[in-house]
């Protein structure tokens, strides 16, 4: 680890840290223990009592030599995504970029954590609200997307005010130890007045992220991952009234209606749908198509399907490249054996012979569903497509909202009525609803995350960042009265 210039403790140990690329060990090393889990906390809040009182455009300074800093190391960040996570070239630089977007995003907001100046009933008083640092964010992230997300929530946190304490998956530690050391470059280059602790990073198993999750000092948690993860963290920071930001599985889906640009349709499901091999929470997984259409989109879905290029991220451009790991490949065998028994026809879904066997490269699966059920209903970790037949346009938007997840969707339409009803109050019940757009690929300006069992967390731009600060609502007083509110009187 010394090449990342790690000095967290860190040496070679028990964890075995394996590529999907290959399926083979690239690293191993020694996890944290729990009682350095709880070190780590302490030294976060100590450093949140220096940190909470650099002006916040300082603070965005810091944000901003992070920002130069991933620049310099984009492409060797990009190709740790590659090796870690198994994006192709395109993505795991993909990837950097939305770490370095939004430290541009996070630099502009320094100067601008505003609070309201609201009008009061009383003469003489002045009634605002201001924004201060809420404390040690602890941050939780996923294999699929090893570094962005962190950095969403970091640069925020930061120019909030707040250290952070990152647990990533114990699948793609090696990403985050290299993010890690590309900050420690943007620290020495600050100088001084930033506090030791301001980022650290926890590697090993759930135990660690359970410290932070218990930890009364740790004020927010951020948790990317699977609804199952939500279900158990959301209780725990909830019953100690910490804050939580969950940002959970999907079940996204897209509506092809008769008027669209089927061209443009195909591109945007291809990506959606096959991306990342089907690993990103935005994926699309399912598809809704108008009957009148269904015969042209269909066959040149297959078609694509059947062309799209599975290889070694490293050593190609292939579009898609491996599952994460062997259970990634079970999970997506066995959502295709059920659908099958539901009468479901399947096309693609088969293992690739790229590199060795403990990889698993698959092609992409269109499934045709005859209905909406079993594992349509559920997210699959993997590049799998229900595609189903509609008629009725009110109908298809209450299939659309008729599963647990409530991330990313989108509408394939040139006729405005459809369009708007799609995005009104009767439409997708989604975070994210888009038109003639996928699912994935959102861009940092706008709050990422969902409703339902996607968790209701909001993380990246427009207002997320409140979720980092405290709110408090400030009245003065600067007459020689002493008006009571609503008009109530207490004279003594
Ligand atoms: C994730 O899969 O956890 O919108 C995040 C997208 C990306 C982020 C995905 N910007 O697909």
């Amino acid at each position: 680890m010394a090449a990342c210039g790690v000095t967290s403790g860190l040496e070679a140990g028990d964890m075995t840290v394996l590529s999907p690329v290959t399926g083979t060990a690239v690293a191993s090393l020694k996890p944290h223990s729990v009682a350095e889990a709880q070190a780590m906390v302490g030294k976060a809040q100590a450093a949140f009592r220096q940190w909470r009182l650099v002006p916040g455009p300082r603070r965005g300074e810091l944000v901003r030599l992070y920002g130069e800093e991933l620049r310099k190391a984009k492409e060797d960040l990009g190709r740790m995504v590659s090796i870690e996570a198994g994006k192709s070239p395109s993505e795991g630089l993909g990837e950097v970029q939305e770490m370095i977007d939004i430290c541009d995003f996070a630099v502009g907001l320094s100067r601008q954590l505003y609070g309201l100046t609201i009008a009061t009933e009383r003469a003489g008083h002045r009634m605002m609200e201001t924004w201060h640092p809420l404390g040690v964010v602890g941050v939780i992230t996923a294999f699929n997307f090893p570094c962005a997300p962190w950095c969403w929530n970091t640069a925020l946190a930061l120019v909030c005010g707040d250290p952070v304490i990152w647990k990533p998956s114990e699948k793609t530690p090696l990403t985050a130890l290299a993010c890690q050391a590309v900050f420690e470059r943007a620290l020495a280059r600050f100088g001084a007045q930033a506090p030791e602790g301001l980022s650290q990073v926890l590697i090993g198993g759930p135990e660690l992220g359970e410290v932070l999750v218990e930890h009364e000092k740790v004020a927010l948690i951020s948790a990317t991952g699977s609804t199952r993860m939500g279900r158990t963290v959301g209780p725990k920071v909830a019953a100690r009234f910490g804050k939580c930001i969950l940002e959970l599985g999907g079940n996204n889906a897209g509506i092809v209606c008769p008027s669209a640009d089927l061209d443009m349709a195909l591109r945007a499901i291809a990506f959606g749908a096959m991306g990342t091999a089907g690993q990103r929470c935005t994926t699309l997984r399912r598809l809704f198509v108008h009957e009148s259409i269904y015969d042209q989109l269909v066959p040149a879905l297959k078609k694509a399907y059947a062309s799209v290029s599975v290889g070694n991220p490293l050593e190609s451009t292939a579009l898609v490249g491996p599952l994460i790991d062997q259970r990634a490949y079970d999970s997506m065998l066995g959502a295709l054996a059920e659908a099958r028994d539901l009468g479901g026809v399947v096309h693609g879904g088969t293992r690739e012979s790229v590199g060795p066997d403990t990889a698993y490269y698959v092609k992409p699966a269109l499934v045709e569903m005859p209905a909406q059920a079993g594992p349509v209903k559920r997210e699959t970790f993997a590049p799998i497509l229900y595609v189903m037949k509609y008629s009725d346009f009110d109908a298809v938007l209450e299939a659309h909202n008729d599963v647990g997840g409530g991330l990313s969707s989108a509408i394939f339409t040139t006729d405005l009525r459809e369009m708007e009803t799609f995005l009104s109050a009767r439409g997708s019940d989604c975070g994210i609803a888009n038109v003639n757009i996928g699912t994935s690929g959102a861009e940092i300006g706008g709050a990422f995350g969902g409703e339902k069992e996607t968790g209701g967390g909001r993380e990246s731009g427009s207002d997320a960042w409140r979720a980092y600060m405290r709110r408090a609502t400030n009245t003065i007083n600067y007459s020689k009265d002493l008006p009571l509110a609503q008009g109530v009187v207490f004279d003594i």
